[in-house]
């Protein structure tokens, strides 16, 4: 060590580059084993990607104004929305799908927030949008969006989950991947108005009982909701992590109804309409309805149960170092509030462990997880079952199966299980 010391400090302005990186490789590896015996990382042995200069140590690359509106890196080129082409008929009337096998933590970035519009983007220039409060109201109003802007803002973190998403699983394992599965999701910090602001300065009239909100898009979407949810928490957002709105989320303005089904946060938002009475929906009754086995229907239920998946390992995310040190790592949510634990399972839900949750516990937020264990390189069943504030716990597939019938496509929060193969390739699969 001694001569080493003093070679280095004598010849250091003959010291190359290539023979300082080596120097310290050697010296990394050293206090490595010493540190540990169960390193993750190979012990260290000339490797050309230290020792040899390569590319984008030599040339200088672009400037601070080639990228004004910075992109993620090329090589991440595969971190991108899909959507199942025989889902439905065309792509203006769809739905597609956040990846988040490939993502972490709790927050989605603005540019893979799943997307579901009835009629297409509409593409709004900000002033000419307005927003109008009507009907039961002592003055209707109209807000343009900087009269908006002058209104007592707030941010807050929020799910926002389709209805329908896991509705293709009801019957059987049918996709092979948890962003067709569990990706009709996304969850950002919202920021703008409390809902009950614009409504008290309209002034309720005493038989308020239902909002109607209207986009603007030809689908001219509207959805009822009881006045108290309007008046607790719903917000008329402008900015999502701290941008503006995208123009697939809403832009330049969306309504946001922290825990309840997606339907109901009307994006390019133009009217807000005020009832003593639900309105009468065609898509209510024929789609967004629960319908169970003895043909009823569930009808009201906006409320999105407590709900967990593994991301990784899953179908589109294999494990590709074998045996040994094994991170799982899910997501978990409730609309009820905040997830109080999370369990995990490797044998098809025999054994249950205690997962980690990680990082920020907001309510009506999606919740990050991570499990760390010793993989024997064995098969496994990976299961999660989240559990949330109000003591309700994920249910299997079967027992949601038994209350609802094998009719329904909504409101799917059923565990998840992947089979996880020795050769660490994983399947969809359900087990009974
Ligand atoms: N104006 C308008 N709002 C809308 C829709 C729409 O088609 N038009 N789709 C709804 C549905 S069904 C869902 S699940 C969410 C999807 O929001 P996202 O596109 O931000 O993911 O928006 C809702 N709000
Ligand atoms: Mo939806």
């Amino acid at each position: 060590m001694k001569s080493e010391d003093k070679d280095t400090t004598n010849n250091a302005q003959k010291f190359s580059r290539r023979d300082w990186l080596t120097h310290t490789a050697k010296l990394g590896g050293a206090v490595g084993a010493a540190l540990s015996g169960a390193s993750i990382a190979k012990a260290a042995t000339p490797e050309p990607l230290i020792t040899e200069i390569q590319d984008w140590n030599r040339y200088m690359g672009d400037g601070v104004d080639a990228r004004p509106y910075g992109l993620p890196s090329q090589f991440e080129h595969d971190v991108i929305r899909r959507d199942v082409s025989w889902l439905t008929a065309d792509a203006k009337s769809s739905i597609n799908f956040t990846p988040i096998h490939k993502l972490d933590g709790i927050i989605t970035p603005n540019g893979v927030c799943f997307e579901r519009h009835h009629s297409g983007i509409a593409e709004i220039e900000p002033s000419n949008h307005r927003l109008m409060v009507n009907g039961l109201v002592d003055k209707p109003l109209v807000f343009t969006m900087q009269d908006l802007e002058r209104f007592p803002r707030e941010s807050h973190v929020y799910f926002l989950e389709c209805a329908a998403n896991g509705g293709m699983e009801w019957r059987g394992a049918q996709l092979n991947g948890c962003q067709f599965t569990h990706g009709m999701i996304h969850n950002v910090m919202y920021t703008g108005i409390p809902l009950k602001y614009l409504l008290e300065e309209a002034g309720l009239k005493t038989n308020a009982k239902w909002l109607l909100p209207e986009g603007a898009d030809p689908s001219h979407m509207t959805r009822s909701i009881p006045m108290e949810k309007a008046m607790n928490d719903c917000l008329v957002v402008f900015k999502m992590n701290g941008e503006a709105l995208r123009p697939e989320q809403g832009y330049p303005l969306r309504l946001v109804v922290p825990g309840w089904e997606g339907n109901m946060w009307v994006k390019w938002l133009r009217r807000l309409e005020v009832g003593d009475k639900a309105w009468h929906h065609r898509e209510e009754t024929s789609k967004y309805t629960d319908l169970l086995a003895d043909g009823s229907a569930r009808r009201f239920t906006w409320t999105m149960d407590v709900k967990s998946v593994i991301t990784n390992p899953s179908p589109q995310a294999p494990v590709l170092h074998g045996r040994g040190r094994t991170v799982l790592a899910g997501l978990a949510w409730s609309g009820h509030g905040k997830v109080k634990r999370v369990d995990v399972s490797i044998d098809g839900g025999r054994n249950w462990k205690p997962a980690r949750v990680d990082g920020l516990t907001l309510s009506k937020s999606l919740h990050r997880f991570y499990y760390d264990f010793d993989w024997d390189g064995r098969e496994m069943f990976m299961q999660s079952r989240a559990i949330d504030e109000l003591g309700q716990v994920q249910p299997t597939k079967n027992a949601l199966r038994e209350a609802r019938g094998e009719n329904s496509i909504y409101h799917n929060n059923a565990i998840q299980t992947w089979h996880v193969k020795n050769d660490g390739v994983v399947e969809n699969v359900e087990i009974s």
